[in-house]
């Protein structure tokens, strides 16, 4: 069924123009000024809205079972939620337990996203290593369509790599044409100062953040990065919540090293006076890693935004209800970690970015869209409102209003970290693969028409020049002392 959305301005990350867009079998097959509709086509008047790509979530955890249960979100609610926000794709993870044949837990993962009301994808995590895991990185590059290996630097005992994982592995990637991810927080600092809270007596979820300071994670990015640049092997961090982490990634691109950085909105927003909420329910609905930070730091990371030093906005959407919270009661160690947002990544970020001038409307499309496209490879498949596109795109009413609750959110998660936030701009129509999910607050998705989208991989990036350089590169301070 073909559908005309005409009258709309149409906005791309790199130009905005008045132009009405054809979608047709779920492609984009016409994109100009005027034209004229075919016979039985549906026309939507987009009467002066915009009309952008639908937004790619490049971090969630639909349905992840994970510290002793299960997230709430599975992948036909969640992206379903997500289209009612505007978000049309999410890349997801496939988290093998230590010891789990990846490809084996792939396929598994597979099976649970066949629910999937609109496309998706999946970063395979790393949580150990033989020779299967390093021929399996190989298989699902070669013929499952992945192009990036996820490590998790934190969670002792459970899914944490150690620098020689790293090392096997950014290696084996970098053979391969593939991205290296990481969670950036060392683990063992965690588990050391976790041990020393819980000592204390302190075992309520303000213990959370006091087990995982900046200087955590400021150790783990700059160590990835590190290990990347000696490796030569491409990097992105995962949900960069602190200045430690940015002014790591900035050193790192100033210098001319691949890196790339992803901010969730949860920590745009959200500081880390939640934990000191003396409601137990609702300071651990915020518990998640990297925790919320001290407020400072969102200036910071709204700076790296609008810099380019990150280029992506995620939502690490993975839920929890709270009688799955409350297994940590009496030991904040053992509360589920995770929140949601992939409903509202898109609207907060348009109403504290766009309205507040920090972004154009351009941008606002590149760091929710087509900046992940192109990182993970998918550009212009997705990210983009083009001809031969797939017809994933929002309408968008700069004017239309939402009060953000829990009580009509259409996520899973009996919490909503946004909890009372007015925003103006929002998609009043959202099309995946080119047909109507969302028009008029009312979601239309079909359980299981949701597509797995391959994401080929890079051309090897293993060029002895750029390793050379990147092993001599001097530091800052050699340059200076060599200037004198
Ligand atoms: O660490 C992650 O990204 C997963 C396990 C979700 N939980 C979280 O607290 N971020
Ligand atoms: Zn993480
Ligand atoms: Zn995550």
């Amino acid at each position: 069924m073909a559908i005309l959305i005409r009258g709309g301005t149409v906005v791309n990350a790199d130009a905005s123009a008045r132009a009405d867009v054809l979608v047709d079998d779920g492609k984009i097959v016409a994109v100009g000024s005027d034209l004229d509709p075919p016979l039985g086509v549906e026309i939507i008047d987009a009467g002066g809205a915009l009309v952008m790509p639908g937004g790619i979530d490049p971090h969630t955890h639909m349905e992840l079972p994970f510290m002793g249960t299960t997230a709430s979100e599975d992948f036909f609610t969640g992206t379903s939620a997500a289209a009612a926000g505007g978000t049309t794709m999410i890349i997801d993870f496939v988290i093998p337990d230590p010891k789990e044949n990846l490809l084996g837990a792939y396929k598994k993962w597979r099976g649970w996203a066949e629910k999937a009301a609109a496309d998706y994808s999946f970063h395979v995590a790393v949580t150990w290593w033989d020779d299967s895991v390093h021929k399996d990185m190989g298989t699902l590059v070669s013929d499952y369509g992945v192009n990036s290996f996820k490590h998790f630097m934190a969670y002792k005992n459970a899914i944490m790599c150690d620098d020689e994982v790293l090392v096997k592995s950014f290696t084996r990637a970098r053979e391969l044409g593939a991205l290296a991810t990481v969670h950036a927080e060392n683990g063992e600092l965690v588990f050391h100062l976790q041990r020393e809270i819980l000592k204390q007596g302190i075992t309520g979820p303000e213990g959370h953040p006091l087990s995982r300071p900046p200087a955590v994670e400021g150790e783990a990015a700059n160590r990835a990065i590190r290990l990347a640049q000696v490796l030569n092997t491409p990097l992105y961090i995962v949900h960069n919540s602190c200045a430690e982490a940015i002014e790591a990634i900035a050193r790192a691109r100033s210098e001319g090293q691949r890196v790339f950085g992803e901010v969730l909105a949860g920590h745009l927003l959200v500081d880390d006076s939640v934990y000191r909420d003396p409601d137990f329910v609702r300071a651990a609905a915020h518990v998640m890693s990297p925790p919320f930070r001290p407020k400072a730091n969102q200036a910071v990371l709204w700076r790296a935004l609008q810099a380019g030093i990150v280029q992506t906005t995620a939502t690490d959407h993975c839920c929890f209800c709270a009688p799955q919270k409350a297994m940590g009661r009496n030991d904040f160690t053992k509360i589920p970690n995770g929140t949601g947002g992939v409903e509202d990544r898109m609207q907060v970020l348009w109403h504290h970015g766009v309205n507040t001038g920090r972004f154009t409307a351009n941008e606002f499309v590149a760091i929710t869209s087509a900046n992940a496209a192109k990182i993970f490879n998918i550009y212009p498949r997705k990210g983009s409102v083009a001809v031969g596109s797939d017809a994933d795109l929002v309408v968008w009413d700069t004017k239309k209003t939402r009060t953000i609750s829990a009580k009509t959110h259409h996520q899973n998660v009996d919490y909503n970290i946004f909890e009372g936030m007015e925003v103006t701009g929002a998609n009043v129509v959202t099309l995946s693969q080119g047909k109507v999910v969302w028009r008029d607050g009312q979601l239309d998705t079909r359980r299981g028409i949701g597509r797995y989208i391959d994401r080929p991989p890079f051309p090897p990036y293993h060029s002895a020049l750029m390793k050379k350089a990147a092993l001599e590169r001097p530091s800052p301070v050699l340059r200076a002392a060599a200037a004198e």
